[in-house]
């Protein structure tokens, strides 16, 4: 399928999402967050993909929703339209089942940093900027900026972000625990394709629930996430590649996963 802004590829059971609107900054107008539905909804229904790698230009990441799509949008039209949510992309990836890393350099900032937020971790290129600088344009994060910033590094430096605007480089997001890792922005690609394709390697199964666990841990009291955690534990031992994985170790051999 043609996108128009959005490079679409696969390398083995990986697949690579990457934003492409570099006079724009990457803003992530609705017909770029609508592909990126499209694709994203495509890898979910392909056996061959394991895991998807969410990808940027050198400048920018995305330098947020797309502000000039909001110069002359009212209130009502907002509500009506859920804008931008409207766009399937944002809501295909809330729910989505594969894991998705986030690689980013530049700037990262409003939507893009939620959207990088919405994925599973984000590996940061030493260039890579974050910040909700909303505020500045007298509007606020609308796509989980205060809520995933807050869970990622807390109430203080949240608050201090979102309400100044001020942007972070990857150091500091790094030490707040914003990003998994940091690597030279001439590596970041390399790194985080090698880190997805290490996810794919395993077992879809085991790395699905590994996620939902994880995730509910943000929703549930820990006596009811432990429960999850356990009940998903034992779910694992109906799966033919339980019997591989654990077969392969006693064996001395590398594990030939089949997701069933
Ligand atoms: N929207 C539209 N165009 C943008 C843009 C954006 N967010 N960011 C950059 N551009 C465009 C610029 O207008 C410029 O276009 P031309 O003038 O060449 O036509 C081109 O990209 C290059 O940008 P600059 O000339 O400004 O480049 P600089 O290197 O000087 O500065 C910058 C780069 C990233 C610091 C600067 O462009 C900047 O501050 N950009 C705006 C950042 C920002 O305020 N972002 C937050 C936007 S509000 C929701 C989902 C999402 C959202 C809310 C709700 N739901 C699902 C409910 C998100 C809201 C936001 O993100």
């Amino acid at each position: 399928m043609g996108y128009e802004y959005i490079v679409v590829s696969t390398h083995g059971s990986v697949g690579e999402i990457n934003l492409n609107r570099p006079d724009a900054m990457n803003a992530l107008c609705a017909g770029l967050m609508e592909e990126v539905g499209t694709a994203l909804t495509a890898f979910a229904a392909d056996d061959t993909i394991n895991a998807v790698l969410i990808t940027g230009g050198e400048k920018a990441f995305a330098a947020g929703a797309d502000i000039k799509d909001m110069a002359h949008l009212n209130c009502v039209e907002a509500i009506q339209d859920d804008f931008p949510f409207s766009a399937s992309g944002w809501t295909v990836l809330k729910d989505y089942r594969k894991p998705v890393v986030a690689a980013v350099a530049g700037y990262c900032l409003g939507g893009g940093c939620e959207l990088a937020m919405s994925c599973d971790f984000i590996v940061a290129a030493d260039t890579a900027r974050f910040g909700q600088p909303e505020v500045k344009l007298a509007i606020m994060p609308g796509a989980g900026g205060t809520q995933r910033m807050a869970r990622a590094v807390g109430k203080a430096r949240a608050m201090e972000l979102c309400l100044t605007g001020r942007l972070m480089d990857a150091e500091e997001a790094l030490q707040a625990g914003l990003v998994a890792y940091t690597t030279s922005a001439g590596r970041l690609h390399a790194d985080a394709l090698a880190t997805a394709q290490r996810i794919a390697a395993h077992s879809s199964t085991s790395t699905q629930l590994i996620k939902e666990s994880i995730n509910q841990a943000f929703e549930m009291p820990l006596s009811s996430g432990l429960l999850f955690e356990r009940r998903m534990f034992q779910t694992c031992f109906a799966t033919e590649d339980r019997t591989e994985g654990v077969n392969a170790f006693i064996e001395k051999r590398p594990p030939a996963f089949r997701n069933r």
